[in-house]
Order: C-alpha cells, then structure tokens, then sequence
C-alpha cells in the first residue's frame, strides 16, 4: 500500500528544511505521497503532527528550529514534551528534528547541520514506517548521530 508521510515545519526556522525533507522522502520512497504542514513555530508543531496523523498518515517527521535564549529553549522542552504526547497518544512515530541555533559558530555550519539531520531523520521515518520495527536493528549499538559524524560504537 501506498505510504503517507507528514511533513511539519515552521516559519521560525531560518532554513527551508521542510523541502529537503520532502525530497529526501521521496527519493527513499518514490511511491510516497507526502502532506506538508507549515505553523509559526516549535509549539504549534505537536497539533500539526497530530491533525496530520489524524488525516491518515502513517508517521511524520517535525522540523523545529530553536532560538539561543533561555526562553526559546523552554519552548523547546515544552514543544518535546508536546511532540512526545502526540506519539503515546496516537501509537505512531513523530520524529522530532530540532535544530539549536547554539549548536555552531556560523550559518554555513549551521545549514551543514541541518541539511545532515533532515536527511539521516527523513531516511530513519521512512524505514521505520515503511521497513517497520526491525529496519534499523542492524545499526544498533553503532553510535549514529544526526547532524554530525558519528560518535561510532565503543568496541571491547
Ligand atoms: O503559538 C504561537 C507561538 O507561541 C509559537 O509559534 C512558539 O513556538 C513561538 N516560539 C516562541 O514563542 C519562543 O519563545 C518559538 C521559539 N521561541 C523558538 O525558539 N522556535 C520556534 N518558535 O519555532
Ligand atoms: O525523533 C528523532 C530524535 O529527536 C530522537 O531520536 C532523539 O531522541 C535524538 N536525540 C537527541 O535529539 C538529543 O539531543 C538523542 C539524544 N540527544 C541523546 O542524548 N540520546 C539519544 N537520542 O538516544
Ligand atoms: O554530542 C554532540 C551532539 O550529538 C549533541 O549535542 C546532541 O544533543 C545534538 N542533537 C540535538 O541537539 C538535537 O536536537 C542531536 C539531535 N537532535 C539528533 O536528532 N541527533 C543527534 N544529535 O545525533
């Protein structure tokens, strides 16, 4: 059956990462159909995955981008907490990609991080919702980050 994939950005962001997860997903899985969902920020995405997993989706993917202040970061957790809700609630994968605007020293770094993490991110939900829970068992254990290289296993 064809799968349905979620896509929920924001306006805050200050990168179009609900485009490259749009292409990502479609590359993956080109019998993908894919419904996009944009809101103004962070907070308002744990509605927007909800409504779209509602309207029958199978899994969604959410791209928030979260300022450098104390008070964007409780958002950030506030948002989480919303994101992690909606997945209990509804018993079907929201897979949370944020981007920290403290997380590097220039734009160029930044985007690096963005375009790496919606993508690895993108690739993991559509295994996940198309391979089920087993498609990312070979990778267990192996130190996968989103955004950077990996950290890579520790061996014995
Ligand atoms: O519902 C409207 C807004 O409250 C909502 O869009 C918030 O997520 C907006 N917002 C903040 O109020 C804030 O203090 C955001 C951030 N910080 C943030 O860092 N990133 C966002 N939104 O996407
Ligand atoms: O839904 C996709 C991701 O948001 C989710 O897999 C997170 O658990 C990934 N993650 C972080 O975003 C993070 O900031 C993890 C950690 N830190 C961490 O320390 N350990 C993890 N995941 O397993
Ligand atoms: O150790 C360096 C990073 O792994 C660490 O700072 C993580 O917390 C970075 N990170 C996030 O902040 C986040 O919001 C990660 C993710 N999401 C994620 O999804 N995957 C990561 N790191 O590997």
């Amino acid at each position: 059956m064809r799968r349905k994939y979620g896509v929920a950005d924001t306006t805050f962001s200050r990168i179009d990462m609900g485009a490259i997860a749009i292409k990502t997903i479609t590359k993956e899985d080109p019998d993908a159909e894919i419904v996009r969902y944009t809101v103004p920020g962070i907070k308002d995405l744990p509605v927007a995955a909800k409504r779209l997993l509602d309207s029958g989706c199978d899994g969604v993917i959410t791209l928030g981008w979260v300022g450098k202040s104390m008070l964007d970061k409780y958002s950030y957790l506030a948002a989480s907490i919303g994101l992690i809700t909606t997945q209990i609630i509804t018993s079907k994968h929201v897979i949370d990609v944020t981007i920290h605007e403290d997380e590097a020293e220039d734009e160029e770094q930044l985007k690096n991080i963005a375009i790496d993490r919606v993508t690895k991110h993108s690739i993991n939900l559509v295994k996940l919702i198309r391979d089920g829970k087993n498609s990312l068992t070979p990778f267990a254990g192996k130190g996968l980050r989103q955004g950077y290289g990996n950290a890579g296993p520790i061996e014995d």
